[in-house]
């Protein structure tokens, strides 16, 4: 099938090769090689992402966008079939797109120094900035309700109601601490009716294997634009927080490995801010520390929720793989929430910095 995807994207499948790449959880995604270039080719998860068009028309308003405001903005753009297609549909098979390999660049699945946290934080501020002309209003939604998190606790306690008794009792010491951070969902209805928070163009999906970098180390742009949605900044400062502050991912079953790297921290803040210090209103400055509290809440109900639902959203390669991810964000939750004051108090320091520069 591989075959037959390559020749429709006018690459030659004898002298090509596509080899397994990646390690996201939602969709699949090759490297390949040809004697002279080298592509992504990724399958669109489309239980997921019901309607694939949508991703695709992002993805080329936003290229065009780019293209004539910003042309020398390095950007991954979509290759074009023989039907002139940036999105094909071979027999039903799924949906399949490809993408232009930077030469020279790079990604890093695990963050090995605050320098790349900078990067990337000023990759993704600078992605919301070049797009702040871009009319949101544009832009498809990919993914209804991504990051809403009233939507998200909502399905939550739906779960609670429909699970199996075995699997509530195993989560129960789970659910019970989840419910001492109601607050922050609490906050989050404040948000979406405060002017002060605006919805601007928005990744949603910040790891730091959704950064291109050059040799230098140097980020290059972001890459897998599947979730760019309008959408408020907490989504992309809040994963950030919640994939680079800690020195042991989402996997992670030894919970004593978790940790906040103050470092880190800052480098987000500082690597954001440097970008879209003029774009955030003086109200989301102070709302960095939430972000991270806002996204890691999120995906620790989002993670019960499919554990409660018996693993049909995210799969599980053991039994508990789902209630382990929750509380290894839970985890990471309450050791941010116990550094909250003084991380708040770093921000506030870097604020002032880029309104000192501003006005200097
Ligand atoms: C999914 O597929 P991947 O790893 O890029 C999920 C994110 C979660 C993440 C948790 C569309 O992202 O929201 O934060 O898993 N993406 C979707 O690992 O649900
Ligand atoms: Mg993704």
């Amino acid at each position: 099938m591989i075959k037959d995807l390559l020749t429709q994207f006018n690459l030659n499948p004898e002298t090509t090769t596509a080899v397994e790449f990646g390690s996201g959880l939602i969709n699949h995604t090759w490297l390949v090689t040809t004697p002279d270039k080298k592509y992504i080719l990724q399958q669109i998860n489309h239980n997921v992402f019901t309607n694939p068009q949508a991703i695709d028309d992002n993805i080329n308003a936003i290229d065009g966008f780019l293209k004539k405001h910003f042309p020398e903005y390095i950007f991954t753009a979509p290759v074009f079939s023989k039907d002139n297609k940036s999105l094909i549909e071979p027999d039903g098979q799924g949906y399949f797109r490809m993408f232009e390999f930077i030469a020279g660049s790079k990604t890093y699945s695990v963050l090995e120094n605050p320098e790349l946290a900078y990067e990337a934080a000023k990759q993704f501020g600078k992605f919301t900035k070049l797009l702040s002309g871009f009319n949101i209003n544009e832009l498809k939604i990919t993914l209804p309700d991504f990051h809403n998190l009233t939507l998200r606790h909502h399905q939550y306690k739906t779960a609670l109601k429909t699970c199996s008794k075995e699997r509530y009792t195993i989560a129960q010491n789970t659910i019970d601490a989840l419910q001492q951070h109601y607050n922050i969902a609490e906050t989050f209805n404040t948000i979406i009716t405060n002017p002060a928070f605006k919805k601007r163009v928005t990744h949603h999906d910040t790891k730091i294997s959704n950064v291109l970098f050059n040799d230098n180390n140097k980020g290059i742009c972001v890459i897998d634009l599947d979730t760019v949605m309008p959408g408020y900044f907490i989504s992309d400062v809040g994963d950030m927080m919640r994939t680079y502050l800690s020195p042991a991912g989402e996997e992670e079953t030894d919970y004593s490995k978790i940790a906040v790297r103050e470092d880190y921290f800052d480098a987000i803040v500082q690597g954001y801010l440097g970008e879209m210090h003029a774009q955030l209103t003086d109200e989301e400055k102070h709302f960095f520390v939430y972000a991270g509290k806002f996204m890691i809440y999120m995906q620790a109900l989002r993670f019960i929720t499919d554990y409660l639902n018996n693993d049909i959203y995210y799969g599980a390669n053991y039994e508990l793989h789902n209630l382990n991810r929750a509380i290894n964000q839970l985890t990471l939750l309450n050791i941010l929430s116990a550094k909250e004051q003084a991380l708040n108090e770093r921000v506030e320091g870097f604020v002032k910095l880029y309104q000192h520069n501003i006005y200097s």
